[in-house]
């Protein structure tokens, strides 16, 4: 298998999230740092467009969404699918980090945003506003609503301590990646909100998980430039096979738009549609600098369409 290459920042949440997924797959990974801001142009080539961190690159495979890249983990081995996913705990663990991410992170990023706009640049405010909460978001706003959002975070970290609570894990007697997905918003609060490691003294069985997962994936086994990643996608061919498996008016090679289906200010994505299944869509990109890679959306969460 080609090298594990994760395009990404230190302080991304998200990619704490593949971090930690890849430690407890016990995967080796390649780190490339990327911008936190646009532009990003050694990652876009990559991506057709698609800007959000991280980002998985196989090759000239490049997995977009940490749903998509966990799953993608999980298919690269039996044993390492066996390690993200004991047993039963699948369909558990991938429900959990969907809630997490629906629910539970659009509240956390409120609270964090609402205490960063003293403190943080403009530009960045600016840029996670329009991303996070779609045109139109004001900074007033965006305090004078932080009091119910927080009592609503709390609601919902509530919520997820007896989630755990049941097992002292997401799902089955082991970690899986449903507790990855869960640890990420601890890490997040606690490292970038003032009053975060006060609430979560409050969630014993979340902070568990959290401690159990400290530290895993955080060390790349080599990190190298983003144009050396470019240069290993232009020299390899994409692996992705080609095919509709799933009930779809969609055909192979046709034109596709694919973008976040949220409020935000995420720009469409566009490629040649090669591959769907009921939870994967693939499409075909050429780009200078990286020639043909397959670019590897998910399917919830997103919005697809056909543009011929
Ligand atoms: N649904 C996406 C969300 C990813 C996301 O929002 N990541 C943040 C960083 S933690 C981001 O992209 N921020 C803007 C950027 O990096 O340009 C996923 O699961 O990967």
């Amino acid at each position: 298998m080609a090298d594990l290459i994760l395009h990404h920042y230190w302080p991304s949440p998200f990619a704490h999230k593949i971090r930690m997924a890849m430690g407890l797959a016990g995967l080796p990974w390649t780190s490339v740092e990327i911008p936190r801001v646009p532009p990003k142009p050694l990652l876009l080539p990559l991506t057709a467009g698609y800007r959000r961190t991280p980002v998985l690159q196989v090759g000239a495979d490049v997995y977009c969404d940490t749903h998509n890249i966990a799953r993608a983990l999980a298919d690269t081995a039996p044993e390492v699918g066996e390690r993200l996913f004991p047993g039963p705990s699948r369909g558990a663990a991938l429900v959990l980090a969907e809630w997490v991410d629906q629910t539970l992170f659009p509240l956390a990023i409120r609270a964090v945003m609402a205490e960063a706009l003293d403190t943080a640049s403009p530009d960045f405010i600016q840029d996670r506003g329009d991303l996070y909460f779609g045109p139109g978001w004001t900074p007033e706003g965006l305090r004078s609503e932080a009091p119910g959002v927080i009592l609503q975070l709390e609601a919902a970290l509530g919520r997820l301590e007896s989630w755990l609570a049941g097992l002292g894990h997401c799902d089955y007697r082991e970690l899986s990646y449903g507790d990855v997905a869960a640890a990420f918003i601890a890490w997040f609060l606690r490292g970038r909100w003032s009053r975060g490691g006060e609430v979560l003294r409050h969630y014993p069985y979340l902070r568990e998980v959290e401690s159990a997962l400290e530290g895993a994936g955080q060390q790349p086994a080599q990190e190298i430039a983003a144009e050396k990643a470019l240069a290993i996608a232009a020299q390899t061919v994409p692996q992705a096979s080609t095919g509709i498996q799933c009930p779809s008016d969609l055909v192979v090679g046709q034109s596709v738009g694919i973008r976040p289906y949220v409020r935000s200010s995420d720009p469409e994505v566009f490629g040649r549609l090669r591959a769907l299944t009921s939870d994967r869509i693939s499409i075909d990109h050429e780009a200078r600098d990286v020639g043909d890679v397959v670019v590897h959306f998910p399917i919830t969460g997103y919005q697809i369409r056909s543009v011929d």
